[in-house]
């Protein structure tokens, strides 16, 4: 049994960038033969207790409308990310939050909002402010209605690349918290 966790976001967000750092320097990661989706499956140590997640990254094409409810199905956790220096691609997060959540089948799971590209943060002049992203998942844990559900920002860089295997650790961490059991 293996965590299904999804990558979403806009095009350009950096998604590929992210899926392909796991790849390549989370111990022991696999790329599986899947469906529609590159998919990945990593085992990370939490507590004591190996845990195996599918990560899933969905090319652009088979993204339509048709594809989309068997693509979520059975997400217990999801990597949503955006472009800190393209506020729409930050908007759009809360419609690839919700529309993850409205096919899935289990309803809220946690996410980790990931705003992407802080090494641009000082040469680009549309920067996001974080505390917007901050306050957004505040909203959202307190909106969930079961109280287990944490989701979390963060401010990364897939070009720096540092924390990304923590990230991944603390939404495990959620999702097992959560206890949604991905059957
Ligand atoms: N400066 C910068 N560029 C990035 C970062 N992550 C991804 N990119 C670039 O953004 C573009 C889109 O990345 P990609 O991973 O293909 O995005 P996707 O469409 O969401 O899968 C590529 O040119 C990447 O090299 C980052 O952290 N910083
Ligand atoms: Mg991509």
């Amino acid at each position: 049994m293996a965590y299904k966790i999804l990558i979403l976001g806009d095009y350009g967000v950096g998604k590929t960038s992210l899926y392909n750092y796991y790849k390549t320097h989370a111990p022991e990661a696999q790329e599986k033969p899947a469906l529609k989706v590159k998919l990945l499956e990593i085992t990370r140590r939490i507590e004591g207790q190996d845990n195996t997640v599918h990560l899933c990254d969905i090319p652009a094409k088979e993204l339509s409308i048709a594809n989309k409810p068997k693509l979520y199905q059975k997400t217990v956790g999801a990597m949503i990310l955006f472009d800190i220096s393209r506020p729409d691609t930050f908007r759009h997060a809360l419609f690839w939050i919700e529309e993850l959540m409205n096919y899935n089948g289990f309803g809220k799971v946690p996410i980790a909002l990931l705003g992407n590209k802080t090494d641009i943060r000082f040469s680009s002049e549309r920067v996001l402010n974080p505390i917007d992203a901050q306050q957004f998942i505040y909203r959202l844990n307190r909106s969930a209605s079961k109280e287990d559900i944490e989701s979390s920002f963060y401010e990364m860089s897939t070009k720096e690349a540092k924390g990304l295997l923590g990230i991944l650790d603390k939404l495990i961490k959620a999702i097992i918290k959560h206890n949604v059991e991905n059957k």
